[in-house]
């Protein structure tokens, strides 16, 4: 196997290099450590929120304490992890690699969103270091405008100025899939996770303007006391749930359509197999980000509103399920009669074809009127958003970083560990939250520190299924890391694929391709005809054959 040439990694070794890069690539990994960081420090929080549940009394954490845990966990978990997760870190690699591109549209815009995000971050943790805040990831008025002592403001400035840093990568992302395209490569060979990103683009610059005007009404009350949410002064608490809803339902999109990006590449490329209704796929996605914006209610059922908008919230939120559900019909078509071969990012993909199907049917369950009234507020909510937010798009996550690793790095991890570690996310995870929907349907509200003592034998299988489930979530760190050491020199195409980062060195250059590639193929093609050897590319990176 040739020496890597010059590549985006050795073009400078300074700090200043790092800094003040352009290149997407860079940016991308500064992205990959940030919001590692947050993710292990939210885990913190997990810990220790399962740890003062191991026992009905709350001997760990008093309530106050329990109440800034559960926010705090919730706040790093949403704004500063899974909402840049895959689009700051995979998309923002590969976006440009897999049309062709040189670079992102807009590299210094591209940079300044890194920056508002380390900003909001930093401004955030200083918040949470002087002493926190409580009010749930939701800032619930009239608790977060009137009665809360903690840190609002702070955390709320900070979840504000990182709101434009999501603002301006989905900006990025839409001129360069405008107008960055290479030659040949038409809107319908992109491939699924450029589709993915385009719709999740439009949901970050048509809804996170909402929520930033939301936590500055809300700043507005708290200082100047203008009367908004607190209807003491003529504001309608409500109101409050609405604004927050109607971006923070579009979110939830935000957080699992790059998931189903990354999972549509990687079913069809260890299924050695065209992805199955490629339109289908691609318009759900699009699909999903225009009629999010219409089910906001869904998540007031018990506020007080008309029965009848309870009505057409839980019709419109049966339809949105709808273009998911396509989804999971033609990822699992894809894989009919694939020649289908279970390295670590297949079984993480695997993994969230079952979790997201549980997640998205008991969100069916919480969108029916009736039901609702008995399940919100409990541990089955809980287990409901874990399953999408964790089930789906962590582990979609997990997926692509196992997957597009060797072209990031030029290094192959240990495949032995990557999938000891895909297993026990997997079992760790159903052990931890699967129980919480048998807890929530008995009853137990979330958000408390205390609970009954007949609570106790689930909530155990879930603290224990939480350590299982760290153990599994810190080891690529570990095996990852390792290998950008010591791991075997992947080449260009280990897993033998078609799509365009494929076809530049591993990992890429600067430019990203030695000469303008033009595309003449379909997405997805793996017949003769694309000359991708697959069992020779094994033979010769030592892997076992597939067939
Ligand atoms: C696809 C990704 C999804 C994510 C990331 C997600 C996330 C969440 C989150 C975070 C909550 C908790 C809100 C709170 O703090 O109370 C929630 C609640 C809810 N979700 Fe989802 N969800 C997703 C999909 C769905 C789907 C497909 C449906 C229905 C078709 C759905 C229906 C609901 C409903 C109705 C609630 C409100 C429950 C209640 O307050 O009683 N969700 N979801
Ligand atoms: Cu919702």
């Amino acid at each position: 196997m040739r020496e890597p040439k010059d590549s985006y990694l050795t073009n400078g070794y300074s700090l200043k290099s790092w800094l003040l890069t352009k290149d997407h690539k860079r940016i991308a990994l500064m992205y990959l450590i940030s919001i590692s960081v947050f993710f292990f420090m939210g885990g913190l929080y997990a810990a220790a929120i399962r740890l003062e549940l191991l026992t009905p009394g709350s001997d760990l954490l008093q309530s106050a304490t329990y109440n800034k845990a559960f926010t705090q966990h919730g706040i790093l978990m949403i704004f500063f992890f899974l909402i840049p997760s895959i689009p700051a870190t995979l998309g923002n690699f590969l976006l440009p690699l897999m049309i062709g591109a040189k670079d992102l549209a807009l590299p210094r815009i591209n940079l300044l969103s890194l920056y508002l995000y380390w900003i909001g971050g930093l401004l955030t943790l200083y918040a949470l270091m002087q002493g926190g805040v409580d009010t749930g990831w939701t800032f619930y008025t009239p608790y977060s405008t009137t009665f809360s002592n903690s840190y609002v403001m702070a955390v709320g400035l900070g979840i504000f100025i990182n709101g434009f840093s999501s603002i301006l990568t989905g900006l990025n992302f839409i001129v360069t899939i405008h107008t960055m395209r290479a030659p040949g490569m038409t809107w319908f060979r992109l491939p699924l996770f450029v589709w993915a990103h385009y719709a999740t683009s439009l949901v970050m610059i048509l809804g996170t303007p909402v929520i930033a005007i939301t936590v500055l009404l809300l700043a507005i009350e708290r200082v100047v006391k203008v009367g908004i949410f607190d209807p003491a002064i003529g504001g309608d608490p409500i109101l409050f749930q609405h604004l927050f809803w109607f971006y923070s339902h579009p979110a939830v999109y935000i957080m699992i359509l790059p998931g189903m990006g990354v999972i549509s590449e990687v079913i069809s490329s260890f299924s050695r197999k065209k992805i199955f209704g490629y339109e289908f796929i691609a318009f759900s996605s699009i699909a999903i980000a225009v009629f999010g914006f219409l089910v906001w209610g869904h998540h007031m059922f018990v506020s007080g509103q008309s029965i009848y908008a309870g009505l057409v919230f839980s019709f419109l939120t049966m339809v949105v399920a709808v273009p998911s559900a396509i989804k999971v019909f033609n990822w699992t078509a894809t894989m009919y009669k694939g020649s289908i071969s279970y390295d670590t990012p297949m079984l993480y993909a695997i993994g969230f074809l079952g979790l997201f199907l549980v997640g998205g049917l008991t969100g069916l369950f919480l969108g029916s009127v009736g039901l609702t009234v008995h399940l919100t507020d409990t541990y089955f909510v809980v287990a409901h958003f874990h399953y999408v937010m964790v089930g789906g798009q962590v582990i979609a996550y997990l997926a692509g970083i196992h997957y597009w690793w060797p072209k990031m790095t030029g290094k192959m991890y240990s495949e032995f560990w990557g999938k000891v570690s895909a297993m026990l996310v997997f079992v760790g995870f159903n052990l931890t939250f699967f129980p919480q929907f048998i807890l929530g349907y008995q009853g137990m509200p979330r958000r408390y520190a205390s609970y009954p003592a007949e609570f106790q034998v689930l909530n155990i299988f879930s603290t224990a299924g939480a350590s299982v489930l760290g153990v599994g979530l810190l080891m690529p760190v570990v095996y990852l890391t390792h290998s950008i050491f010591a791991g075997k020199p992947a080449g260009d195409n280990p897993w033998m694929l078609p799509g365009l980062e494929w076809r530049t060195q591993s990992p890429p250059p600067t430019l990203n391709f030695d000469e303008q590639p033009v595309v003449t193929w379909e997405a997805y093609e793996f017949g003769e005809e694309s000359g991708l050897d697959l069992e020779e590319a094994r033979r010769a990176a030592g892997r076992p054959s597939v067939v």
